[in-house]
């Protein structure tokens, strides 16, 4: 069935959650006896190792008690701004090729955020119900560590596709976007969101835990969990849209690959055609926050030496070494 423009929902962005009033006295006692960080713009709360907005706790709880994906369901998963929207738009345009032509396609009208909801999202705004009203096969994503998943979404069969990004990267895109929500929250300095990194104290933090639990169980279960690079992505994505769609149980067939059809979706959701998308459909609109440079190696224009070597010598410390080339 193919998704209908008129059904969907607009996709608030991620930290809206923050903002939200836990009314839900179930969660309350335990969250108020979480550890707290102040120091963040929006309260945050260590849970099970994991830093999250205090406000966000309800949903992601409630969704590791009763998210049950669907058989055909696919999962894209990340740590915030490591290549998310691009995921969601890839593995939307393969998993959906045969529905829609790049000239009438949802993504032209649609941010992939629309396209692909955030479970999490859903359950915090308490409307998991409208993930039900999305026609299979769905593709949905989440920002939630491996160990906060639903025990029904780890023991399916679906599979989770897994992006990551050098942190370095990951944190100036993270200070933009946060620097983008003034209305919402003061904004933190560079220097200030990079301690904060430093000590782990951000939300959906540690960094480095929450790719290590994804790359650690893509190791013993590699038909479920496929890590990403954003930077091998970046250098080839023909391989990395080949890699998505043979995961997902769709490869394509000799006369796609001769049609150059590959090509054309690599092509079709890069970051300067998704960009130009969302530029026609939404001037001047707070949506313009998903795409800024989505290049490589932009922490040098923000990190001293000391500052990167600091962060690779954390980073090589927390991941022994088992995937520091991001
Ligand atoms: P989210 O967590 O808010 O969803 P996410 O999509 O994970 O954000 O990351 C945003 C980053 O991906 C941005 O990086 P930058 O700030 O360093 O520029 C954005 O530009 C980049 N990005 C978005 N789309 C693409 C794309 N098609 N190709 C490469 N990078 C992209």
């Amino acid at each position: 069935m193919e998704i209908q423009e008129s059904n969907l929902k607009p996709s608030p962005p991620l930290v809206v959650v923050s903002k939200i009033e836990v009314t839900d006295g179930k969660y309350k006692e335990l969250i108020d006896s979480l550890p707290k960080e102040e120091r963040f713009p929006v309260s945050l709360r260590k849970y099970q190792g994991f830093w999250e907005f205090q406000n966000g706790i309800p949903g992601i709880l409630a969704m590791k008690e009763d998210f049950k994906p669907r058989h055909d369901d696919v999962i894209v998963s990340s740590f915030p701004k490591s290549g998310t929207t691009w995921l969601k738009a890839l593995t939307f345009t393969i998993l959906h090729r045969d529905k829609y032509t790049f000239s009438s396609h949802p993504l032209l009208k649609l941010n992939p955020h629309d396209c692909v909801p955030f479970i999490e999202l859903h359950y915090a705004l308490k409307d998991e119900q409208y993930l039900e009203t999305l026609p299979s096969p769905r593709v949905l994503g989440t920002h939630v560590p491996y160990s906060l998943l639903s025990d029904s979404t780890k023991t399916s069969t679906c599979p989770i596709i897994y992006i990551c990004r050098d942190p370095k990267d990951v944190i100036v895109s993270f200070w933009h976007m946060f620097s983008k929500f003034d209305a919402l929250m003061e904004p933190l300095s560079f220097k200030q969101t990079y301690d904060l990194f430093c000590e782990s104290r951000v939300p959906y933090g540690p960094v480095w835990d929450h790719v290590l639990e994804y790359y650690t169980k893509s190791l013993s279960s590699p038909k479920k969990i496929l890590i990403l690079k954003y930077a091998e992505m970046l250098k080839d994505p023909t391989n990395g849209v080949m890699r998505i769609a043979n995961f997902i149980g769709c490869p394509f067939s000799e006369e796609e690959m001769k049609s150059g059809l590959v090509e054309k979706i690599a092509k079709f959701c890069s970051f300067n055609e998704l960009k130009n998308f969302d530029t026609k459909r939404s001037e001047g609109n707070l949506k313009n926050y998903y795409y800024r440079k989505g290049i490589v190696g932009d922490s040098q224009n923000y990190m001293t030496p000391e500052m990167a070597n600091k962060l690779d010598e954390i980073i090589k410390e927390k991941l022994c070494d088992s995937s520091s080339t991001f």
